[in-house]
């Protein structure tokens, strides 16, 4: 039993209706970018997605076979829009081989494990690894100790996976979907972490192929950060 992410909602849909390119720009001010969940089953991962997007936290509902995605639009103070479309698993994590797949072209990669699991904190750093080698190069990379209402029950350290982060200059963050604990604060945290765009003024002429001079200008102006 767990979250599925995959039940009917006007925000959500099959995977087979996305691009699989990840991120993309509307407009400087507009982002949309492709967000993955790495990380064990049963870390929290579509009740992290669920929290986020719909504000729930169902412990009883169905896996559903099949993956799908949710799209939620984060708002900045410079008033700049994150759109995230998220893309949820539903137990294709166990198995490796499929996961180039799923993450190829993403521009965000959320790296869950369960702060009472430490095995589920060693499976983080493998796919961490992975990603590192066979991610998009610009990746932002999160990672994420889920559970954090179960503290009680704690066996990895927070100072561990500080420094680890640390060493691999990720952003940390601990949550708890169940109690809404930071959910908000780790998609604010990445959509404030993302590169913005930068446009390239080439302005050619097709007709004739000729520039004028001021497009030449800005031409060979803007050729070195291209
Ligand atoms: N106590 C607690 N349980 C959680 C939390 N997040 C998820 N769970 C439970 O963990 C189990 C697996 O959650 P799920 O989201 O399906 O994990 P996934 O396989 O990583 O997608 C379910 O029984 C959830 O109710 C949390 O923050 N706190
Ligand atoms: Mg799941």
């Amino acid at each position: 039993m767990g979250c599925s992410s995959s039940l009917p909602a006007r925000n959500s849909g099959q995977i087979g209706s996305l691009s699989t390119e990840g991120s993309s720009v509307s407009d400087s001010k507009n982002l949309r970018v492709k967000l993955v969940l790495l990380g064990d089953s049963g870390v929290g991962k579509s009740c992290i997605v669920l929290r986020f997007v719909r504000g729930q936290f169902d412990p009883t509902s169905k896996v559903t076979v099949g993956a799908s995605f949710l799209s939620q639009t984060v708002a900045l103070q410079d008033s700049t829009t994150v759109k995230f479309e998220i893309w949820d698993t539903a137990g294709q994590e166990r198995y490796a081989a499929l996961a180039p797949l799923y993450y190829r072209g993403a521009a965000v990669a959320v790296v869950v494990y369960d702060i009472t699991s430490p095995e589920s904190f060693s499976k983080a750093q493998y796919w961490i690894k992975e990603l590192q080698k066979h991610g998009s190069p610009d990746i932002v990379l999160a990672l994420v100790g889920n559970k954090a209402d179960l503290h009680e029950n704690r066996s990895v350290p927070s100072q561990d996976a500080i420094d680890y982060a640390e060493k691999n200059g990720m952003f940390f963050i601990e949550t708890s979907a169940k109690t809404a604990d930071n959910i908000n604060q780790l998609f604010e945290e990445i959509a404030k972490r993302l590169p913005r765009p930068t446009f390239h003024f080439l302005t050619v002429k097709p007709r004739n192929l000729s520039m004028s001079y001021i497009e030449l200008s800005y031409t060979l102006l803007w050729l070195p950060t291209m």
